[in-house]
This record gives C-alpha cells, structure tokens and sequence, in this order.
C-alpha cells in the first residue's frame, strides 16, 4: 500500500472521519502500511485521515524514557470514544501534518477512552503523560481539527506567516 503523509493546509484534515463498521484485511493493511510510515518519520502518533484515509483509526507508539519506540509499544485504536477527562497539561506538540512547527497547547491531563482493537474487540484505556496528550491530538484529527486550531488568534497568525515563508523557500529551493 502506497502512503504519504497529507499536509497543511490540504481541506482532507478537515474531514470528520467515518466510523469503521468492517474489521477486515483492508483495515489491517491500512494499519500495518501506517505504521512504518510513523515511525520512518519520527512520529508517536499518526490518524488514518492523516493519509488520506476518512475513517477513525489511529496508531501511536509512545516513546520509553531512552527514546526507544520498540514495536511492542504500538497501539491501535478503532472508533476511540473519549469517556471521561480530568486536570490540565500544557505540552509543545508538533504533527506529522503539519512539519517543522511546534507549539504549546493545553489538553486533559488524564482520560479514559474507550475504543476497538484491529479485530473489534472492545478495550478501554486510561492514560496519563505523554499518552493521553498523543491520544486527544489524534481523536482531534478524526473530527478535523488541528492542534493549530487550538492556537490563541495571535499565535495563529505567527503560525500562518511562518508557514507561508516556509512554502516560499521550499518552493524556491526547487527551482
Ligand atoms: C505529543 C505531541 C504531539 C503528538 C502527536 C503526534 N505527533 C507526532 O508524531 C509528530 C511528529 C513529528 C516528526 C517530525 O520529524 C520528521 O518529520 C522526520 C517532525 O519534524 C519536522 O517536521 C521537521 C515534526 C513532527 C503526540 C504527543
Ligand atoms: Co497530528
């Protein structure tokens, strides 16, 4: 399976995404074709819509303390309902979307989230940490929104002109 990463300002990442009804080998080899992708490009996160694929699973695969993501780390998550969230975190996220941009956006400090495993068994998780931040930027991406979004308007506006300066350059470095 072919993929590449959808970036910013592409309208796909603002698709709300489907809820998965067929737990088959099309929805295994999408999972299995994200994950490689996730962790060639340094991510812990990463939302099917985030390849161009409208429909609510996500992977992640939370650092350890040395930086190692051993594969036994990953975690997929189908149709993730987010039950219950507590306190305040404030942590300088980035996105595969959206490269080279890193801001500070407050979430939940702890959730519990109830979601399907590749072959729809029912699970429920309740995170803290890293882990929680990483499953609210991705429940974020299936309903369409960006951690951008979340930006003061201030904040937004140094974001665009950044982004812009930075399309330019990459565009000019081509020619
Ligand atoms: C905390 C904060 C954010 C999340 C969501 C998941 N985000 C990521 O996985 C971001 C990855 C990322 C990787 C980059 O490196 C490469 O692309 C090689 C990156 O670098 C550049 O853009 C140059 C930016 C972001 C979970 C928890
Ligand atoms: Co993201």
């Amino acid at each position: 399976m072919n993929l590449s990463i959808v970036e910013y300002p592409d309208r796909r990442l603002k698709l709300k995404s489907k809820k998965i009804e067929k737990f088959d080998k099309s929805l295994h080899r999408l999972l299995d074709a994200m994950y490689p992708i996730m962790m060639n490009t340094n991510g812990i996160g990463l939302a099917a819509i985030q390849v161009a694929h409208p429909i609510q699973a996500l992977i992640l695969n939370i650092p350890e303390e040395d930086g190692e993501q051993p594969d036994e780390n990953l975690i997929e998550m189908i149709n993730p309902i987010i039950k219950s969230k507590d306190g305040e975190t404030v942590y300088q996220e980035g996105c595969l979307s959206v490269p080279s941009f890193y801001e500070d956006i407050t979430r939940f400090e702890t959730i519990s989230v109830e979601y399907q495993d590749r072959d729809a068994n029912l699970k429920t998780m309740d995170a803290d940490g890293l882990l929680s931040i990483a499953i609210q930027h991705e429940v974020d991406h299936l309903n369409g929104i960006l951690f951008i979004d979340k930006l003061s308007y201030g904040r937004r506006k140094k974001f665009e002109k950044e982004h812009k300066r930075m399309l330019k350059e990459k565009k000019n470095s081509k020619k």
